[in-house]
């Protein structure tokens, strides 16, 4: 027998079947309370479902009130069926289990549940939902997948940002599951997400990563390595482009300047990867040009940043890193002061690609980006960057990638649409949408998480995976 349909009288549970458990869970209010009537539901969309023993499980939206419920069908009397709720994308849900457990009566062979909010907007829980069930005379559980409303989530990159936001862990304004000079990026990309669709609801990370984290490390978003203070730079450039506000500039300047400090004559120049002077490598001097470019424009009657950023390109551009197929290889030899022929990663090529726009716009010189394409056209080509139907592949996918890999994807993202959108005929458009769309289809979870291969299957989540996918739905117009 079929769950009342929408309209109809709303079930009443047995009187011996609580409606909602509420002690392990705290009610949460949005536009309403949990523990709300289906009936009420001005819709209802079923994007997972789950099977236990011929029964049905299904997880129901009302997208208008931004509340899901849980069902159970073909079931028997006694059978059981709940909602779990996590406010960190389904890695925990602790106290949000069990919401709504009710049984099917007798004489029926279908129930559901209440509806409960997926988020809590008074304290910034970006939530989800999973609705689960059992058979009355079997222990086993099915529960289905994780997913949410379309709240905050009405198109891929809302949703993908969204996402991104449960790893937000508002305790340490990072993102869980990741590491520092990852976070740098996630909030990045987070921010490029606001600037480009216009929804700011996650605008609170901005202040709120800023205040928790500004005497963390070596102060002011430093740390002992070149790249990831480049990296939060960059964040608070982008966090003062959309804010206005003065001590992101400052701190995208301090940052901007401690990397200058490890500017040296070895190899003829550039900075170094780390604060032991060991390396010399790409990303942290492209991380390093298109911070100081940054500034210049973002600096009225600059002379400073400009030189930096002029003297930074002037020597990568000698030093060897960038090969005869116009790709960029991982460092310098010390011993040697050549190219170390290592790996060509993604964001080597994208960083520099971003690096070089930045300064064409610092300078109103287009020769940047007759440089920038050339470097684009080869990265975009690359076959040992590619799946042999043009998807992008870190060269480390053939393993796991660690914890840095899964990150550089997405800013090779971010620094070629930064290109694609200074040049008037956009020519990487369809190349960044065929990213886009091979990702959405290929490697996403009903809630729109993302894992490492763009070409698919999903493999692991974390918020690294996430920011990749989030820069790629950023730049693909
Ligand atoms: O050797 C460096 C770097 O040149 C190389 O590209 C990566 C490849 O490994 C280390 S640096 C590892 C991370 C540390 N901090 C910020 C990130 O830019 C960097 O990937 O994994």
């Amino acid at each position: 027998m079929l769950i009342p349909p929408l309209g109809a009288p709303p079930p009443v549970p047995p009187p011996e079947t609580p409606t909602v458990n509420m002690s392990t869970q705290a009610t949460i209010c949005n536009k309403y309370c949990d523990a709300r009537d289906p009936a009420l539901s001005p819709g209802d969309r079923s994007p997972v479902s789950a099977t236990l023993f011929g029964r049905t499980i299904r997880l129901h939206f009302d997208d208008t009130d931004a509340m899901g419920w849980a069902s159970i069908e073909n079931g028997s009397p006694g059978d059981e069926v709940w909602l779990d709720r996590s406010m960190d994308g389904g890695r925990t849900w602790a106290g949000g289990s069990r919401l709504g457990n009710t049984a099917i009566p007798a004489g029926q062979g279908g129930w559901r549940t209440q509806m409960f909010n997926v988020d809590d907007w008074n304290n910034l829980g970006v939530g989800a939902l999973r609705a689960c069930g059992k058979a009355g005379d079997r222990a086993d559980i099915a529960c289905t997948r994780w997913a949410r409303t379309t709240w905050n989530a009405g198109d891929r990159r809302t949703a993908a940002a969204t996402a991104q936001m449960q790893y937000y862990d508002l305790a340490t304004g990072l993102f869980d599951t990741t590491g520092w000079w990852n976070s740098a990026n996630a909030l990045n990309a987070v921010i490029d997400n606001i600037r480009i669709t216009g929804m700011d609801s996650y605008k609170y990370a901005i202040a709120r990563t800023y205040d928790l984290n500004l005497n963390a490390q070596e102060g002011q978003f430093r740390n002992d390595f070149i790249d990831d203070t480049g990296w939060w730079g960059l964040a608070w450039v982008a966090a003062y482009d959309l804010t206005g506000e003065a001590r992101y500039l400052q701190t995208a300047r301090a940052d901007a300047d401690h990397m200058a400090a490890y500017w040296d004559n070895t190899c003829g120049g550039g900075v170094w990867w780390s604060e032991a002077k060991t390396y010399k490598n790409a990303i942290s001097n492209s991380l390093y040009i298109q911070l100081s470019a940054a500034l210049h424009s973002r600096i009225p009657g600059d002379t400073t940043y400009l030189q930096r950023a002029q003297a930074g390109w002037t020597w990568f551009q000698q030093s060897g890193m960038i090969n005869g197929s116009h790709l960029v290889n991982d460092g310098l030899d010390l011993s040697t002061c050549q190219n170390n022929g290592q790996t060509t990663w993604t964001y080597n090529q994208g960083v520099l690609i971003g690096a070089l726009t930045e300064l064409s716009k610092a300078t109103n010189n287009s020769a940047y980006l007759t440089t920038a394409r050339q470097l684009a056209d080869a990265a975009t080509t690359a076959s040992s960057l590619h799946t042999a139907d043009g998807i992008l592949r870190e060269p480390c996918e053939s393993g796991d990638c660690g914890g840095d890999g899964p990150s550089f994807k997405g800013a090779y993202a971010r620094g070629l649409g930064k290109l694609n959108a200074a040049l008037s005929d956009h020519p990487y458009t369809s190349y960044l949408q065929r990213q886009a769309d091979r990702a959405y289809a290929a490697d996403r979870t009903p809630m729109d998480q993302y894992g490492l291969r763009w070409y698919g299957p999903v493999d692991q989540l974390d918020a690294a995976r996430q920011q990749s996918a989030l820069d790629l739905l950023n730049a693909a117009p």
